[in-house]
């Protein structure tokens, strides 16, 4: 096999985000930019020599160029063996499930997530480290020094490989095994979960559910899963064929873009009992009864509160945490439950050290993201599986349980704002002002509310003591209400500006307000506070969550 050393000079902007590298496709196809991001990873990582690596994506757009190139560069910096996912195909979850299963130095996905794809969309690369969780940032940090350095990169020359059929191929020392991509992953389900009691539900005609795969890569799982193995009827699964472009659509499992199938739920009487939608690289999840949505927060505050009811999680929980915008529905369960409730920055590598110490379970985000020690990645149809399974057991609707919940914990009225697309340097002076105004805020009353604290969001990993700092802008009031000002990690255009906003309601009586209209008063204040929408230039919200 003959290996080629190719000269090349560095881009400047291979920074790692909230979550990967994240571009427009265009950016990933000038010449050299893929290559010179992998090589960056193979010279961070440790001796590759004879390890195990895997690789796999979201089937987007680019996906299959982009594996083979990286099969060739797996090739040339000398792992032993290369596990791919047939067709080219992982979520993200079973990539995490993949490496901790067959004990790789680490995996490859390819993925910008919720992010649309299509040749005029975006594409992403992720490095998860051997524990099967993402890179930590000092990983990611140093995979960005080394791209600004980088001059050269090595690529195997051999033909490409054919992704379809599973088996073995020798490359010179690498031996290229594509793997079926569910197998692994629909065996761990199964091992966390009574299949054999979903499976009596929908036997018995008791379960009616849709899941929306969005065309994206939960389709296969999905199908495998839900269809075949628990025996939901045909059909269950909607938009369930992978697409490059996923169908023209934006995979992000939210009330904007699951436009379908929050249709079909609020469709009266014969609305199904359970709906579900997951996200590009099947890593989030957004949970629907009938005429009814859970919010982000709510579900992994009933997940906590049930999971001693499920068998993979009989034993309790060690511990939970949050991402600081998370609402803090989940801290009053860990409180009851006598755990601790760990406030982390949002991104999911920040759960890393918790789940491997030991220190926590079960995890969860406001970005529809839950998870729990099973894999180190949030886990889409991982969360769709645990409401099945409480659904079983406790034979109540969704709406039914989260109430009862309410009544039990208090409700969290919780929203999140997006500005999408705003000018970058503008977004900065926003975040930046506000940062000015904090200090003079604690003691001073903000409508009905004292401020308690107002501060930059500063975290400190318990495990290896590291410190992230900046991580947004929070104002917490006495009754335990917040604001919180973000700039998002993910995008690729201009800035996302994101408002969240939350507030406690103890008194069951007052359960029923419209999420808005309760939380009215406190966006005011937001937006009054920060100058929203002028310095955006915006009327309002790009999305609201
Ligand atoms: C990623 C991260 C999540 C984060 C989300 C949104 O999710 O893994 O932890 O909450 O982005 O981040 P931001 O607010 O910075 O845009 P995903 O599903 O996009 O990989």
């Amino acid at each position: 096999m003959d290996i080629r050393t190719v000269d090349t000079t560095p881009f400047d902007d291979q920074k790692p985000g909230t979550s990967g590298l994240r571009k427009k496709v265009a950016v990933f196809q000038q010449p050299h930019y893929l290559e010179n991001f992998i090589q960056s990873i193979f010279d961070c990582v440790e001796e590759p020599r004879g390890k195990t690596l895997v690789l796999g994506g979201d089937g987007r757009f680019h996906n299959r160029a982009a594996i083979q190139t990286i099969i060739k560069m797996a090739a040339a910096a000398g792992f032993g063996r290369l596990m791919v996912g047939q067709g080219g195909i992982l979520s993200t979850p079973a990539a995490s499930a993949v490496i901790r299963k067959y004990r790789a130095l680490g995996g490859i996905i390819l993925s910008a997530s919720h992010n649309p794809g299509g040749p005029g969309g975006d594409f992403g690369i992720k490095f998860n480290i051997g524990n099967g969780g993402p890179a930590p940032e000092k990983d990611t940090e140093a995979f960005f020094r080394r791209s600004r350095q980088l001059n050269q990169y090595r690529i195997a020359d051999v033909p490409d490989v054919d992704l379809e059929r599973v088996g073995e191929t020798p490359l010179g020392d690498l031996v290229l095994q594509v793997i079926d991509p569910v197998a692994d992953y629909a065996e761990l389900m199964e091992a966390l979960f009574d299949f054999g009691r979903i499976n009596s539900m929908f036997e018995a005609g008791m379960l009616d559910i849709r899941f929306d795969a969005m065309h994206a890569v939960t389709g296969p799982y999905a199908c495998e899963i839900l269809e075949k193995r628990l025996g939901a009827k045909p059909g269950s699964v909607m938009n369930g064929v992978p697409r490059e472009d996923f169908g023209g659509g934006h995979p992000d499992p939210n009330l904007a873009h699951a436009r379908e199938l929050v249709g079909i739920m609020n469709g009266g009487a014969g609305a199904p009992h359970f709906g579900a939608a997951s996200d590009g690289d099947g890593d989030r999840n957004m949970v629907l009864g009938q005429r009814f949505f859970v919010t982000p927060s709510d579900s992994l505050a009933v997940m906590a509160a049930n999971a001693h009811r499920l068998p993979g999680y009989r034993m309790g929980l060690a511990g939970v945490a949050r991402s600081m915008p998370t609402s803090q529905a989940v801290d009053r369960v860990a409180e009851r439950l006598g755990i601790e409730c760990y406030e982390t920055p949002t991104g999911w590598k920040f759960f890393g050290n918790l789940l491997d110490a030991k220190k926590v379970t079960m995890c969860g985000e406001e970005s529809f993201g839950t998870g729990s020690d099973h894999v180190r990645e949030k886990d889409g149809l991982w969360a769709v599986l645990f409401w099945l399974n409480l659904l079983a057991i406790r034979n109540e609707s969704v709406e039914s349980i989260v109430r009862a919940h309410w009544r039990a914990f208090g409700r969290n009225y919780y929203s999140r704002h997006d500005y999408e697309g705003v000018d970058g340097a503008r977004a900065g002076e926003l975040v930046e002002d506000l940062r000015d105004k904090l200090a003079g805020l604690p003691g001073k009353r903000l409508g009905e509310r004292e401020v308690r604290y107002a501060d930059d969001f500063a975290y400190t990993d318990p495990v290896d003591g590291s410190v992230t700092e900046h991580q947004g802008v929070r104002i917490g009031f006495q009754d335990g209400a917040r604001i919180i000002f973000r700039l998002s990690g993910t995008g690729t255009e201009g800035a996302t500006l994101r408002l969240y906003v939350e507030r406690y309601e103890p008194d069951p009586a007052g359960h029923d307000q419209e999420t808005q209209e309760a939380l009215k008063e406190l966006i005011q204040i937001a937006e009054n506070l920060s100058e929203l929408r002028e310095r955006t230039g915006r009327s309002g919200p790009t999305v609201i969550t």
